[in-house]
């Protein structure tokens, strides 16, 4: 089939490299690319209302899906605002193909309205930024970007497309894809001597970093932490199922402040870090050797995928681990399992503790969540400051079943569970959003609405930004004598999501009553359609 125009050679390629959904918001320099689509059935277009949510929807629909995900924005200032959701995206490592349109080359010089050079506005948040100005360069340049974006260390990678040259009319060939194959298996003599040293160590530790989930290693890892009958934490700020939450062995994640680093390190004499980031919030540490050892220097360092790489340091380990010492392994394993149930009840029952307070508490909120999710359900948390508790009272076992905020640029909850949702219709998904967060990208809805996107959406609504509130007491030592703030307080009007949610076409209700949040679920999850609980609750932090 020839392909006469740049525009049909740009969306063939796409089709090739596996895109089936475009996100984007358009304008003028975009039309070439739109009147391309117009014509392009097997490229779904879904519309956002703002730079922001295409992104995020990218994001989410990238990590879920493992695929390439394809998102179109507006020239200088939709890069612009497509920027914060991008930092995101290259946080978690989120392999997009992210292309702006251009104005007509021929224009350039003459700086026309909405003009600036793009790809230095892109490139510190991607891997590879390029201006495509000619046609014949334009399979080479996607090929290249498609093949960057998914090699690892996977990530963003940006084109810019002038109107020019997708109008050009020429046939050119569409070259082919390449794939790095991902797998790649750690040093052997490196997997020997973390080994030995983890076969000597009387009490290791283990970080599960979020490239376990993204390489899907969650069988691998828990090999390795039952041989070592060692405790396994999520990284600082986890943002995936790194490790089966219902795991004996799961101890949640990692403490994020010094003293409580100190304090759980000082119980330990060797670290186990795997794909994760170690105390610094970095990025994933799988097959980006900047990553290792980039602050702290490791013993053994081995570049490698988690999946592949884990189960031979299983078996260097099984190799040097006496019976005695499978032995007390096992019984570890199973005294930390009771730790861990422990821990589970006791939540349980302070949650149940609170269950008749007004406002909500937190905790009975994640309480009830929990208890109304499906077991194969996804959970998306932007929760903030309220989701303490998520991680053992989740039932979420897959390396799908969780993602959360990895760049810490809020306003990623509410779209990113559109493209998970996208990417795995067969799954419900429930995403965890607070009240300031949701306002970043409350436009979300409407592409909800529009798309018929299930998602069941919980605000937790504390009319706050209640985080700032807590680091400026922590700055101050957590004295309360002073407890004064500006700018921290959502009212005045107080926000009403169910009125916003309703103006977009999403159904919804106002929860007050921590005993309404599973019957609201149930009716959200029973809707088929996308659906909004606003769950009033505390904000106050001293209980
Ligand atoms: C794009 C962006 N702007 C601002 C911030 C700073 N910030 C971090 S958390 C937060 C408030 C979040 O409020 P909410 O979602 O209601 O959660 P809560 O703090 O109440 O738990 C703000 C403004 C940020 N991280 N990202």
């Amino acid at each position: 089939m020839p392909f006469t125009s740049g525009k049909q050679a740009f969306l063939e390629i796409l089709k090739q490299e596996g895109v089936e959904i475009m996100f984007g918001n358009p304008g003028t320099t975009e039309l070439p690319l739109m009147d391309g689509l117009a014509r392009e059935p097997g490229i779904r277009y879904i519309l956002a209302l703002q730079e922001s949510v295409a992104i995020a929807m990218a994001d989410g629909y990238a990590q879920a899906s493992g695929k390439l995900a394809a998102v179109n924005v507006h020239t200088s200032p939709g890069l612009g605002n497509a920027m914060g959701m991008l930092y995101d995206a290259m946080k978690a490592g989120s392999p997009l193909l992210l292309t702006a349109g251009q104005h007509d080359q021929a224009m350039n010089l003459t700086e026309p309205i909405l003009w600036s050079d793009l790809p230095p506005v892109a490139r510190p948040y991607v891997k590879w930024s390029h201006e495509i100005t000619r046609i014949d360069d334009l399979p080479r340049a996607v090929r290249r970007a498609a093949k960057t974006a998914r090699a690892h260390p996977t990530g963003p990678v940006f084109i810019s497309l002038p109107v020019d040259v997708l109008n050009a009319e020429r046939q050119v060939d569409l070259l082919e894809t390449t794939r790095v194959a991902p797998r790649i298996r750690g040093d052997k003599t490196a997997i020997e001597a973390a080994a030995d040293l983890l076969a000597k160590a009387q009490r290791p530790i283990i970080i599960s970093g979020d490239a376990v989930a993204h390489g899907d290693g969650l069988a691998e890892m828990a090999d390795v932490a039952e041989l070592l009958g060692a405790p396994v934490y999520a990284e600082c700020v986890p943002s995936t199922c790194s490790f089966p939450f219902t795991h004996p062995l799961y101890a949640g994640a990692f403490p994020r402040l010094g003293p409580p680093i100190r304090a759980l390190l000082m119980k330990h004499d060797l670290i186990l870090s795997v794909g994760g980031d170690l105390f610094t919030l970095s990025l994933p540490s799988d097959l980006d050797p900047w990553e290792i050892g980039k602050n702290y220097p490791a013993k053994v360092a081995i570049q490698g995928d988690p999946k592949a790489t884990l189960p031979d340091l299983a078996e260097a380990l099984r190799r040097r681990l006496s019976s005695e010492a499978l032995k007390a392994a096992k019984a570890r394993t199973e005294e930390l399992g009771k730790a861990r149930e422990a821990r589970v009840a006791d939540l349980k029952k302070r949650a149940q503790a609170e269950a008749g307070l007004t406002p909500i508490t937190p905790l009975s909120l994640v309480a009830a969540v929990a208890e109304a999710t499906p077991d194969d359900a996804i959970v998306v948390d932007e929760s903030i400051s309220s989701g303490g508790g998520l991680r053992d009272l989740l039932k979420s076992r897959d390396a799908k079943a969780f993602f959360g905020l990895r760049g810490g640029g809020i306003g990623w909850g509410l779209p990113a569970a559109l493209g998970i949702k996208l990417a795995q219709p067969g799954r419900p998904v429930v995403a965890l959003v607070g009240d300031g967060s949701a306002m970043y990208t409350i436009q979300s809805l409407w592409t909800a609405s529009h798309d018929a996107i299930p998602v069941v959406y919980v605000i937790f609504n504390n009319a706050s930004y209640r985080i700032l509130k807590q680091r400026t007491l922590a700055l101050k030592g957590f004295s309360f004598e002073d407890d004064k703030y500006v700018a921290m307080d959502l009212v005045n009007p107080r926000l009403d999501y169910v009125g916003l949610a309703k103006s977009m076409g999403v159904a919804g209700e106002l929860v007050e009553k921590s005993a309404d949040v599973g019957p609201a679920m149930h009716r959200g999850l029973a809707s088929g359609g996308p659906y909004l609980i606003d769950v009033r609750i505390d904000g106050a932090f001293k209980s």
